[in-house]
């Protein structure tokens, strides 16, 4: 490391406290998670090599991280103000650091397949670009894993990236980035999916006949963590009865959709992937599928000493929480299952008042069993990735993409480098709710508008690092 850059660190990590120190209307009275240094000014540097991450004080593990930590420090950037973003790659293999959410060229945006350059192991690159559109967004390795665990997405190599705009939300007490991670990942064959907990979701492209072939090797976990540390192994967030806590939720896991539900309190969203929802909306749980962030208010009115975790008892027993302890209140931290969860983004969309798409495409998404000697794989309209001359967009369009998901999973679906507006789901119409990254149900459909607006390569998958590696992406490019 530069001394330049340990100074920059170490300057930092001391004034990390107060997050959105200038802005806030109130001043914070407890620090926020610990584990998250953060950065902020026109140039970055991010350095990868191995770190060591204290899930708990008898779980040490080894993966690769940003500047000595995982998740990577948390890059505070000015929407249109142009930044360096320089990488440092200490490892001996090549490696892209990808900005989620950004809508940026193709040869920064992080993509090998998109064309942006690699940084070469033990080598270092230097990317600038203007960040934009405002909010909570963030960044983390897009190399591929295939069959290894220990690479890509299953690294310690993510971290928040937030482009901060104009306006700011100010009015709250604490503000909170939190992680969810899985950690150790595994080959199974055991489905241990938790996407489908509501039986009453339709399912217009289950298929008459199911393929009954057995199916291969997914990936499993069962050590979680939020941020760095696994359920009461950190710090708990410490609050005061009527304080306003503002969270910024990622789901930071190569492998698995996640729900979270703090017992007694209510979420109030108001951005979805850090994009302003039409409707902001108070719920049980939260739903957030690999790549997407949710921004959610809390009103601390049930004094106590809380679980704010995973409502799957072995994924919560597992570390996916972190405890949330009101003032002057001693006692075990208390579990209380949520209702039923039940995520809808259509909630916090408005009725339909999109203008019609001039263009559709249709997108047939299947799994084939085995199809890739033990694991599974995954085609788009019959094929598997890149599909390089498949989808052609004219510039300037209006298209809606329809997803048709005939599989018995739900793949959280991100385009690069453009915006998706919700249009159909769950055979509900809405509008307003603007996305990167779509769960899309087991069996279901979903509609998604976007314009085709930002020339350049761009990159369509799962962000399921083991469904994308094994086909499930898709190269866009302007004619
Ligand atoms: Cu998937």
């Amino acid at each position: 490391m530069q001394r330049r850059d340990f100074l920059r660190m170490a300057g930092l990590a001391a004034s990390a406290t107060p997050l959105f120190g200038q802005q806030m209307q109130m001043p914070m009275p407890a620090a926020p998670a610990v584990g998250m240094p953060s950065l902020s000014g026109t140039d970055f540097t991010l350095r990868i090599a191995p770190v060591t991450v204290e899930l708990a004080p008898n779980r040490i593990i080894s993966t690769i991280g940003y500047n000595g930590t995982s998740p990577g420090p948390l890059l505070r950037m000015k929407e249109g103000v142009p930044v360096n973003l320089n990488v440092i790659n200490d490892t001996d293999t090549p490696e892209t650091v990808h900005c989620h959410g950004l809508l940026i060229p193709s040869d920064v945006d992080g993509s090998e397949e998109e064309g942006t350059p690699v940084v070469p192991p033990h080598g270092s690159r230097s990317y600038r670009f203007t960040p934009t559109p405002a909010g909570t967004r963030w960044y983390h390795t897009h190399t591929m894993s295939m069959d290894d665990l220990h690479r890509g997405g299953y690294t310690g190599m993510f971290g928040f990236l937030i482009v901060e705009g104009k306006d700011n939300p100010g009015n709250y007490d604490q503000e909170h980035y939190l992680a969810l991670r899985d950690w150790e990942p595994y080959f199974t064959s055991q489905m241990m999916d938790n996407d489908d907990l509501d039986p009453t979701a339709p399912r217009p492209e289950k298929p008459a006949v199911l393929d009954t072939r057995p199916p291969g090797l997914e990936v499993a976990s069962d050590t979680f963590s939020i941020n760095d540390k696994s359920l009461g192994a950190g710090e708990p967030i410490r609050v005061r009865p009527g304080e306003r806590v503002l969270f910024h939720f990622l789901n930071a896991s190569a492998i698995e959709n996640r729900h979270l539900s703090l017992p007694g309190h209510k979420f109030n969203v108001i951005a979805l992937d850090g994009n302003p929802v039409p409707t902001p909306a108070a719920v049980d749980v939260l739903m957030l599928g690999p790549g997407e962030r949710i921004d959610a208010w809390v009103v601390m009115n049930q004094p106590g000493v809380w679980v704010m975790g995973a409502p799957e008892d072995p994924v919560r027993e597992g570390g996916l929480g972190i405890v949330i302890e009101y003032a002057n209140q001693r006692r075990t931290p208390q579990w209380v299952p949520p209702p039923q969860p039940r995520w809808d983004y259509t909630i916090f969309g408005k009725p339909p008042s999109q203008p019609a798409p001039a263009e559709r495409l249709d997108m047939v998404f299947e799994k084939i069993p085995r199809g890739a000697g033990k694991f599974n794989s995954f085609t788009v309209n019959g094929k598997e990735g890149p599909h390089d001359r498949e989808f052609v967009l004219k510039q300037g369009t209006r298209y809606r993409l329809t997803f048709h998901n005939r599989t018995d999973d739900a793949h959280p679906m991100h385009l690069h480098r453009h915006q998706l507006e919700i249009a159909e789901i769950y055979g509900k119409a809405t509008s307003g709710v603007i996305k990167d990254t779509v769960v899309v149900p087991t069996y279901g459909r979903a509609s998604v508008d976007f314009t085709a607006d930002q020339p350049g390569l761009t990159l369509f998958h799962c962000h399921i690092q083991h469904h994308m590696d094994y086909g499930f992406k898709a190269l866009l490019r302007y004619a």
